[in-house]
């Protein structure tokens, strides 16, 4: 196996024995068998000129299934190969094509240890022998990972875009379709995922605040409730909703996980009354948190770790989300977490806690964007910072809450994803009534920032660059990659990555993203906030 998709991958180069994410080497290597297998169907679909929307559905979320932290099953990677054949020859049947060679020729092993050894040679190390060009490829294969999870999120709620399925087949073949690519060219296609990748967000937020309305500032507590209980983890809202009918009247309680924090605010979740309050931090400390849980923990999407054998009989997986193992719930079907739950006792008593806001979305702040622009005006807010992205187990990540911490009074913090879990219970004031630190959501809302960001320079009439608006990010999986690639196609410059930078990023590359986008690695939180405020 050789993986470095992540920002926790062992040494920062590469795992090469077994994941630091708990991921097998035959898992791995399979995984990099559904990317090159996907690479046939991609090339397929482009020949055939398929314009299905269920077949790109189908890709986006086989890729999806490569993503850190979602499935670790082989055997359910085993069927993914057989079913991505089985549509990529379906479609060249139909459309009269073939394919004498390469991965529109591959043909699947019969078992687990077949396909492992037919991946050799189809792993990332391989992408190319130029370091730089290597680099790339693999900016563009995780970056479209992250695309994969969000076109996938959208899908299902209905929202889907040919031209980002196009883009993907278009990705997914580079390199296979001969077409001759320098340095350039596939920069340009890195870029070209960044866009389609807005678009995927675009979706992804109108299928959100479509189905279940604009989030609304709400209060979550941190307590828990007396009565049976569920925890759902992950980033799927369809899910949430679909538990939160099937559990109606039983006298269970819901709390949401890590990145489901914001589900509190959207209005059509949280009109049901047993939609109760937030259990636990981010995704990297649910080894600690879980068997104190007393009650069933659902996974609707990544980030999953291996469950402990003290709460293993509680997990259940759906949707994408794989462990060998666990029960796995299909077609929205929570019968299973249901019953787990009614047989574990539950809270046995009320318990008191903090609470926190959520519920910032685009439209709850543009709302008020009236008072934001007046204290912008009138120097009572100085700075925003967008301080985001994923949280993970590196000591070094205490830098975002000391940053927080350290906000001078006059500044706003707007936050997003699960790196938010470092401060997100932080009491540090409000501006005017504008609370100082704004939590616009998941990772998957990141189109709510931008757009706001947007709004935010329409109305000083300038361009996000010139906004006092500083980006201070923080990385760990394929989702992260993408969004950084969108940020760069729209051409923000100055962001501030860390907790260390990708182990995929080349010299050169990294020399090209400095040069034209100023981006820069977290130093210390006081030398950054020197920096910034001057
Ligand atoms: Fe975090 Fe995990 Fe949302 Fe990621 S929960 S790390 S960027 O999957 O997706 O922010
Ligand atoms: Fe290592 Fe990350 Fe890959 Fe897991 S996903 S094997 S931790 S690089």
């Amino acid at each position: 196996m050789f993986c470095n998709q992540c920002e926790q991958t062992a040494k920062g180069t590469g795992c090469t024995k077994v994941g630091v994410c708990g991921k097998q080497p035959e898992v791995s290597d399979i995984q990099d068998l559904v990317v090159y297998s996907l690479r046939g169907l991609a090339l397929a679909a482009q020949k055939t000129g398929n314009k299905d929307a269920a077949l790109g559905h189908f890709a986006a979320k086989m890729l999806f299934t490569t993503l850190t932290n979602v499935n670790f099953d082989p055997a359910r990677f085993q069927t993914f190969i057989n079913q991505i054949v089985a549509k990529r020859d379906e479609i060249l049947a139909k459309g009269g094509a073939s394919f004498s060679s390469g991965p529109a020729a591959f043909k699947p092993a019969a078992t687990i240890d077949g396909l492992v050894a037919q991946a050799e040679g189809h792993g990332v190390a391989n992408f190319d022998s130029n370091d730089d060009i290597r680099s790339v490829k693999q900016l563009l294969v995780y970056g479209m990972k992250g695309l994969a999870a969000y076109t996938d999120h959208a899908a299902v709620l209905g929202q889907q875009d040919q031209a980002v399925y196009d883009f993907l087949y278009k990705g997914l073949a580079a390199g296979y379709d001969g077409v001759e690519r320098d340095l350039n060219a596939w920069v340009g296609l890195l870029l070209e995922c960044g866009n389609v990748n807005l678009r995927a967000m675009e979706l992804l937020d109108a299928g959100n605040t479509g189905t279940y309305g604009h989030p609304v500032p709400t209060e979550v507590p941190l307590g828990q409730k007396k009565g049976k209980a569920i925890l759902v983890s992950g980033h799927d809202l369809k899910d949430l909703y679909e538990l939160l009918k099937q559990t109606e009247g039983k006298g269970i309680n819901i709390y949401t996980h890590g990145e489901m924090l914001p589900c509190h605010g959207y209005p059509e979740l949280k009109k049901f009354p047993h939609f109760y309050g937030h259990y636990g931090t981010a995704w990297q400390n649910q080894q600690k948190e879980f068997p104190a849980f007393p009650g069933a923990i659902l996974f609707t999407t990544n980030c999953i770790q291996k469950p402990a054998d003290n709460y293993s009989a509680n997990v259940f997986t759906t949707g994408l989300v794989g462990w060998p193992g666990l029960v796995h719930c299909e077609n929205h079907d929570f019968s299973a977490v249901i019953k787990r739950a009614l047989e574990l006792p539950g809270f046995t008593e009320d318990t008191p806690g903090k609470t926190v806001m959520t519920g910032f979305g685009r439209n709850a702040v543009l709302s008020v964007a009236d008072k934001v622009i007046d204290g912008v005006k009138a120097g009572a807010i100085r700075h925003f910072f967008l301080v985001g992205g994923c949280d993970g187990a590196k000591p070094g990540r205490n830098y975002y809450t000391e940053f927080v911490e350290k906000t001078p009074k006059d500044t706003i913090v707007l936050t997003l994803a699960c790196g938010k879990f470092r401060f997100f219970d932080k009491q540090i004031g409000d501006i005017g009534g504008i609370p100082r630190l704004l939590d616009v959501g998941q990772c998957n809302d990141a189109y709510s920032a931008v757009q706001i960001a947007l709004a935010l320079a329409g109305a000083f009439n300038c361009g996000v660059n010139d906004l006092p608006l500083s980006l201070v990010l923080s990385w760990y999986e394929q989702k992260a990659v993408v969004i950084l690639l969108t940020l760069l196609a729209l051409g923000i410059k100055d962001i501030r990555l860390g907790p260390t930078l990708p182990a995929f990023v080349s010299p050169n590359v990294l020399n090209f993203l400095v040069e034209n986008y100023n981006i820069k690695p977290i130093t210390t939180p006081d030398e950054d906030l020197k920096a910034i405020l001057g």
